[in-house]
This record gives structure tokens, sequence and C-alpha cells, in this order.
């Protein structure tokens, strides 16, 4: 634990550098700093926390919510100076983000792993140089979980059982739980915490219905235009699907442009049963429409709970290892009470 304010000798210390290339080129050089940081980083040399986020992309609505959460929660109003970097989905860049906060002694390490594996290396250089690393949404399968201090994010797997158990109960509405039903699924990113966990989950489900046929699994990789070339392909190779399971409303978004092209219909009235996750605004208004029949949520603000993570580390406080994120189930029944509040 380095001790408070030691952030700021070194966020001053290399700052300069950087504000006297932004002033001479005009350029933020290679690191996104938040506008509210560039106008005001010339000011007072007040206790910045320093810290560095690698974030998985821009690769959804839910991602894109996600990255604001972390811009709204280190500002330096609040006493950040906040580096974040988008990773553009590739491993490699994030292990370079992390590994230029490393140089750059940033007080602290955020970052979403946008797959499990292949962590160990950078994670203990972080631990080397006494930098705290901070998992966020997604999760890193390493020989030793002390490589980071604490992750926030989502129960992918209570997720996944949330989808199968509501494919359970509207079955039997419909008096269809007796019936052969054909399901497909697209994956997001694999390797992915969140598609690991929603497949699993789902998986553990559909295994308890011998009358549930899984006729494939695809990663689509948590993007509308992937999302509906899988679906094209899907419903090329299959002519008998009853499900669609989308592991985010992106890909969904695509799958249903996919299945209107054919003229598929979907949701409380349609041909095939549509089960979407992350429930962002666009979403919630198609289940609200009866296009998509549920939406299990996926809360991507975790900013704010990171940041508290940081303030209780600042105050030399143990933090605990593992925060879940509250979220909850969307139908056409409760929808419209939360529809005016989702603003992402
Ligand atoms: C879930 C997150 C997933 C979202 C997608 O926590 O990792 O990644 O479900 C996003 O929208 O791309």
């Amino acid at each position: 634990m380095r001790g408070k304010g030691c952030g700021k000798r070194r966020a001053f210390g290399y700052l300069l550098p950087i504000l006297m290339i932004s002033v001479l080129t005009g350029c933020v050089g290679q690191f996104n700093i938040s506008r509210e940081q560039e106008e005001s980083s010339a000011v007072d040399e007040g206790d910045l926390v320093v810290v560095g986020v690698s974030q998985v992309g821009s690769e959804s609505v839910w991602r894109t919510a996600n990255t604001v959460s972390i811009q709204e929660a280190f500002t330096s109003e609040k006493g950040y100076f906040l580096l974040f970097s988008n990773a553009r989905q590739k491993q490699d860049n994030q292990i370079k983000a992390i590994r230029r906060f490393i140089s750059r002694q940033v007080d602290y390490i955020v970052f979403s792993p946008i797959t499990e594996s292949g962590w160990d290396i950078v994670l203990q250089e972080a631990k080397d140089a006494e930098i705290p690393v901070i998992l966020m949404d997604r999760q890193v399968d390493v020989e030793d979980d002390s490589l980071y201090t604490a992750w926030v994010g989502s129960d992918f797997h209570r997720e996944g059982n949330n989808a199968g158990i509501w494919l359970e109960e509207y079955l039997v509405e419909q008096n269809r739980q007796d019936e052969q039903i054909h399901i497909v699924v697209l994956q997001g990113t694999e390797g992915a915490t969140a598609a690991i966990g929603r497949t699993e989950g789902f998986q553990e489900i559909a295994d308890t219905h011998e009358n549930w046929i899984i006729l494939e699994q695809v990663d689509a990789e948590y993007t509308t235009a992937k999302g509906r070339e899988v679906m094209e392909s899907l419903l090329i190779k299959y002519e008998d699907i009853d499900v669609v399971v989308s592991q985010n409303d992106d890909m969904t978004f695509g799958a249903l442009d996919a299945m209107n092209r054919r003229g598929i219909s979907t949701g409380t009235e349609g041909d095939v049963i549509l089960i979407s996750f992350d429930a962002v605004k666009a979403a919630l208004k198609l289940v609200e429409q009866g296009v998509i029949n549920v939406d299990i949520e996926c809360n991507p603000r975790q900013g704010e709970l990171v940041e508290q993570i940081i303030q209780a580390l600042e105050r030399g406080e143990e933090v605990d290892k593992t925060f879940y994120m509250e979220e909850q189930v969307f139908t056409p029944e409760n929808v419209g009470e939360y529809l005016d509040d989702r603003d992402y």
C-alpha cells in the first residue's frame, strides 16, 4: 500500500512531459485523457490519484455505458487523473496499455480482461511494481489470485440460469413443456467470463429437459454485425428453430435483422422465442413491444463501485475480493416501469 499522495508526485512528475507534449503539439499523446482533465490538467498540483484503465473496446451499447460509468467516477473534481485506453477487442493492446501504466507508475490499474487467460505475466509485473489491480466486468484465470486486489462484476452463471428458468416457465404457460424445443445460442466472445457463465448457466437448466435440443452455439463476438452473420448461417442450416438465446442485445439486433429479412417473426406473438442479455434501453423497448420475450439485465454501471474500492484502499483499508452488481430480469409485463430510468 503506497502512502496517500504518492500518486501526486508521480502524477505531477510525469504529467508535465505529457502536458508539455499536449500544449506543444495540441495532441493528447497516446492516452485518451478525458476532456475535463485535458482542460484542467494544467491546474493545481492537487492531490490527484492516477488511475490507468484498459477497456475491452467499444463493441456494444453495454460497453459504452460501462466506459461512461468509469469516466463519471474518475474525474479531476473527485481527485483523479484518468488514463484511459481502448483495446479495440485485442488482448495484446490491453497488455501493452497495462505495461504503459506500469512504466508511468500509476497509482491503480483497472481493467476488464477481454478473455480470462493470458494475464499472469503482466499482472505479476504490476504486482512487482506495487500497483494494485482492480478487475471490472470480466475475470482472469490466474494461478495466484493475489495478482489482483478485487473484482467488480455480474454473476454470469446466474444470468444464464435466469434465462433457462424463464424459458421453463414460459413453455409451461404456452403449454409447450412437452414439445421438442430446438434452441440456437449466439455466444459472446470466446473465453470471456460473461460468455462462459451465461453458456454454463443456461446449459445447467437445459440439461434437466431432455426435450430441449440445443442445435448449435456459435461465437458472435458481442457485435451486431457478427450476430447478423451468425444468425443468417444458422437460418440456412436449421429450418426448425424455436428459441434464439443471444448473449447480448447488440447481437440480438443483428439476429432480428437476419430473421426479419426471412419473414421470421419473434417474441410473444412470433414464430421464434427470443431471449437476450444486457437490457439496454433500445432492447427494453423491443421487450415492451413484445419483439424480445425476455432480457436478462447485466449492469454496466461499475465505475462508482470501483471508485469506492480505490477510496478504501487510499484510506489503507482492506477490501473484499468480490463485488456483485444488482440485476434483474425484464419481461413485457414488468419493463414499462423501468424504461424511463434507463439512460443507456
Ligand atoms: C458483460 C460484458 C459483455 C456484455 C456485452 O459483463 O462483459 O461484454 O454483455 C459486452 O455487451 O460486449
